[in-house]
């Protein structure tokens, strides 16, 4: 093992973020296996070389569409496969939701992230989709859409629309892909993410941890993730929220140290995008979240629910922050 002395903030040949640089299974591995102490030095190091440590930046999520998804992800609430007791709704008007991002605005949240229980958006939906992110812009939030596989086309109309970023999650490794959905496949994400990098619409790409994946998993996903032809702006990190009525309802919890440790190795894997740290948070300690804002995340979901599960809540998160002298980011700041 690499003792803290060697902890620089690269070990690999070329510099991380770099045009040229690749990284394999057995380096990421290693930066993974290290020593807990060296780890979340090299963390913090890499960190404070690219962002400022004391700020963390707030995003809102809303559910524009709600459930009868007809995708079966395994930890999915909104999957009409499983029984979570959760009802399908319709598509939101836009002025509703525009109501609901003036508010997240004016509680500080910089970037509006709006999702859909979709395989894929319906051209019947595309003007309201549209309307939504021409709506929110001029409110003056970061935007950010979460709406299933997109084809060229709608990457292109969505980016004309002005929109700043696109959350498609790879979720877990390649291997591993198939135990959690089957509706669709690892290389159909890759498509996605292809077409939206290509409109220049920039990316928000991460995964879960807690599906019973083997640490081997983790690491491979991250491996995925920062060997994308750019790595995403975003790497949200979700714990999975375990879900009554999916096949992951029972799934083991993951230890939190073994969390901190890929919050860690996305922040040194991908020195540059902002790591968040995404659901899951309500069954978080707060010593647990002040060590992934040491590891180097520097990004949360703000406000009581994520899409349909609950989330700390503004209260909670400005004593966290006071107690930790964390102040939220700007606007595209560091
Ligand atoms: N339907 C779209 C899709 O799958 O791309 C967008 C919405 S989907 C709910 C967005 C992401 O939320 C998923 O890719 C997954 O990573 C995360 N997520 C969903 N349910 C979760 C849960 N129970 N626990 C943790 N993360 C979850
Ligand atoms: C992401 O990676 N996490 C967010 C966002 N992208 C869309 C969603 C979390 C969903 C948690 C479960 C729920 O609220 O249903
Ligand atoms: Fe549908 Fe997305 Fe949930 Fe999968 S994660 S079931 S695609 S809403």
């Amino acid at each position: 093992m690499r003792s803290s002395t060697e902890a620089g903030p690269c070990p690999a040949a070329e510099p991380c973020g770099g045009p040229e640089h690749r990284w394999t299974q057995e380096t990421a591995q290693a930066i993974h296996d290290l020593p807990f102490n060296d780890l979340i030095f090299q963390a913090q190091v890499t960190h404070r070389a690219n962002f400022d440590p004391n700020r963390v930046q707030l995003s809102r999520l809303l559910s524009i569409k709600t459930g009868g998804c007809p995708e079966d992800c395994a930890y999915c609430s909104q999957s009409a496969r499983h029984a979570s007791g959760l009802s399908a709704s319709r598509l939101m008007e836009v002025r509703q939701v525009l109501a609901e991002a003036r508010k997240a605005r004016d509680a500080g949240a910089t970037r509006y992230c709006m999702g859909a229980a979709w395989r894929s958006p319906k051209e019947r939906d595309m003007a309201t989709i549209i309307a939504m992110v021409e709506g929110v812009k001029a409110l003056g939030m970061e935007t950010c859409m979460t709406l299933g596989m997109l084809d060229q086309g709608q990457a292109q109309r969505l980016k004309q629309a002005g929109l700043d970023y696109y959350n498609h999650n790879i979720d877990t490794s390649e291997q591993y892909y198939t135990q959690i959905i089957t509706t669709r496949s690892f290389a159909d994400r890759l498509d996605t993410l292809a077409n939206v990098r290509d409109s220049g619409i920039k990316l928000c790409c991460g995964g879960i941890v807690g599906m019973g994946e083997h640490p081997l998993d983790r690491v491979a996903m991250l491996v995925t993730l920062a060997n994308l032809p750019e790595p995403p702006e975003s790497v949200p990190i979700n714990m999975l929220i375990p879900i009554d009525g999916t096949p992951l309802a029972d799934a083991e919890p993951i230890d939190p140290i073994a969390f901190v440790r890929m919050i860690a190795l996305a922040r040194i894997m991908m020195p540059r995008s902002h790591v968040r740290l995404s659901a899951g948070r309500t069954a978080m300690s707060d010593e647990m979240q002040a060590l992934c804002f040491f590891a180097g995340a520097n990004s949360i979901f703000v406000g009581d629910t994520l899409l349909t599960a609950d989330n700390p809540g503004e209260d909670a998160d400005s004593a966290l922050f006071r107690r930790l002298g964390i102040q939220p980011m700007e606007r595209d700041g560091h």
